[in-house]
């Protein structure tokens, strides 16, 4: 397998490699949140995402890409229908679907998450698109993200960002 394509964005129209797995390692916990922004909260209990991350992008890049797998309510299916980041203008989740020999990416308002079931969010796959950064943003850097479902609960996590390949 290998990978192609541009790192850390993703052209509306680009031919994709197929995805790697990524191995994760150890994660960072929710940290602390901007006080000017609304407190995050229910979500920790019912939600879970593992291994969130934020693939590294070249110097002066306009959009970066970030990962992770999301696990769903014990009790019923739900939805991821935002995500929020004090350091980006704004955070769409995308879908790829494959024409022909292209792999084209969509923005999707909800992301369905079966009950018990988990959604993966990896490279070449299923990724949130953050756009706008604030401030450059380099491996080793840390960043705060908010996630909301339809059950209104909100899960708040520090994302590494991290080279990918690993160097
Ligand atoms: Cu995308």
């Amino acid at each position: 397998m290998k990978t192609s394509g541009p790192r850390g964005g993703c052209p509306r129209s680009n031919p994709v490699l197929t995805g790697l797995m990524v191995t994760s390692v150890a994660w960072a916990m929710a940290g602390t949140w901007p006080a000017e922004a609304k407190p995050p909260a229910s979500g920790a209990a019912r939600w879970r995402i593992d291994d969130p991350w934020v693939r590294e992008a070249p110097p002066g890049s306009r959009v970066l890409a970030a990962y992770g797998t999301i696990h769903g309510l014990p009790d019923r299916p739900g939805a991821l229908i935002k995500v929020e980041s004090p350091a980006f203008g704004r955070i769409e989740t995308h879908a790829m679907s494959r024409e022909g020999s292209m792999m084209r990416m969509k923005a999707v308002p909800r992301l369905e998450v079966p009950a018990r079931g988990q959604v993966k969010l990896e490279p070449g796959e299923w990724h949130w698109m953050l756009y706008e950064p604030r401030r450059p943003l380099i491996a080793g850097d840390q960043v705060d993200v908010v996630f909301q479902f339809s059950d209104g609960s909100r899960l708040a996590r520090k994302l590494p960002v991290r080279r990918y390949p690993a160097p």
